[in-house]
């Protein structure tokens, strides 16, 4: 039995319904790590089970906020058990005042409470032609959450970090190896980087809150990382350490995992996946949809743009041929997906359809119509059609 301070487990809807008046401690005594395991596939598909994988029925979209039980998990080691009066957050490396911060002092810190869509970069990969490598996400390795954190700006600020520090390293306490052919020979942490730029001044959150409750163990308890419209990977669960470089970081998640190659000046570069996509996608209708005959049919979906802002959504019900605008639904939140909707003249006529979508932000992005092979297995923004059966 672990001590101190526990998060809450991902549970079945029966068992929280009986535990609700239960704090949360009690809660994670009752479940055990079996009962966490089996519910979990009540509100999310499993694509691997060791480490746990997760997505969301993105068929199912209904809210701007995505719950914590049917947030998508994406983990590449077991998860750590963290006690959280046991673990502290490191700050070193190029800095003046190396700080290790407790979780109490942590949550007495001032805090910022904001929505930021976290979506990963693989979020797609089934779909695309040939087959890649990597976990088979549809649409639903893709949420959206409210995080609650301290600025990590305050804490660097803090810490006084080296004007020649380039790059800053979030460390998570998780470990383990990979199946890669080119790979470390002993176990290593899940980390990655940013650049000193972004970490100062790109809103980066320390959470250790997810949609008012404690982050549960599976979204990084006791802290994460949130780094607004950047891939997932960026956002470092379980985060233990943070370290101050001054050379630049090329560690196996931004060099063999989740880098895409560019060219520069004609040679091919291999650069480290950052800022999501412009993306729309289609919740409903789903794949092979039975949609009925002369009838209007309400297409919703979601859209975001990273750290751009969505100007338009536009749908195609005719293969491509023409797109017309859809409604786009609510405010619109930085960092954060909008949704949107489009109504559908479903045609007379029996057949099959091809429904499109195409998102474009405020910086004039539009999602390509061509997958860019230079992406390999990441990065999938590019227009994918949904046939649907008229009947
Ligand atoms: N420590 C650690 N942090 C991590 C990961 C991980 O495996 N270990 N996975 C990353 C990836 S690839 C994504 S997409 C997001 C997923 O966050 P979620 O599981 O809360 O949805 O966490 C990121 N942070
Ligand atoms: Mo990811």
């Amino acid at each position: 039995m672990r001590h101190g301070f526990q998060p809450p487990r991902i549970s079945r809807r029966s068992i929280i319904a009986g535990a609700a008046a239960l704090p949360f401690a009690y809660q994670a005594m009752q479940l055990g790590s079996q009962a966490v395991a089996a519910s979990q596939s009540d509100e999310l598909i499993i694509r691997e089970r060791e480490p746990q994988n997760l997505e969301s029925d993105f068929a199912a979209l209904d809210s701007f906020i995505t719950p914590n039980d049917k947030f998508y998990v994406r983990n590449h080691f077991p998860v750590p058990q963290l006690d959280a009066k046991s673990w502290r957050l490191k700050i070193e490396g190029s800095v003046q005042k190396p700080l290790e911060l407790s979780y109490d002092e942590l949550i007495g810190l001032p805090s910022e409470t904001r929505p930021v869509t976290l979506e990963c970069a693989g979020n797609g990969r089934v779909l695309l032609v040939p087959k890649a490598d990597g976990a088979q996400w549809q649409f639903g390795a893709v949420g959206n959450a409210e995080w609650t954190g301290v600025p990590l700006a305050a804490l660097l600020e803090r810490a006084g970090v080296d004007p020649k520090t380039v790059d800053i390293v979030l460390e998570g306490a998780d470990s383990g190896e990979v199946s890669k052919p080119s790979k470390p020979a002993k176990p290593f942490h899940f980390a990655r980087s940013v650049p000193l730029e972004i970490a100062k001044t790109g809103g980066i959150l320390l959470a250790y809150k997810m949609n008012g409750q404690p982050l549960p163990e599976s979204h990084g308890f006791p802290l994460r990382a949130i780094v607004p419209g950047w891939f997932g990977m960026a956002s470092v669960k379980w985060l233990s350490r943070i370290i101050a470089t001054k050379q630049p970081y090329h560690g196996f998640f931004q060099t063999v995992d989740y880098a895409y190659w560019q060219h520069h000046d004609g040679n091919p570069v291999r650069v480290p996946l950052s800022e999501q996509q412009v993306k729309a996608q289609i919740a409903r209708p789903t794949f092979a949809e039975v949609v009925p005959k002369g009838t209007k049919y309400r297409i919703f979906g979601a859209a975001w743009a990273g750290p751009a802002s969505i100007a338009k959504v536009e749908v195609s019900t005719d293969d491509g041929k023409s797109f017309s605008p859809a409604k786009l639904l609510g405010e619109p939140v930085k960092h954060a997906w909008r949704l949107w909707e489009f109504s559908w003249n479903v045609p007379d006529a029996p057949g099959k359809v091809l429904l499109k979508v195409r998102a474009t932000d405020d910086k004039g992005n539009s999602q390509p119509l061509e997958r860019d092979k230079d992406r390999e297995n990441y990065m999938i923004n590019h227009v994918i059609p949904i046939e649907v059966h008229v009947r």
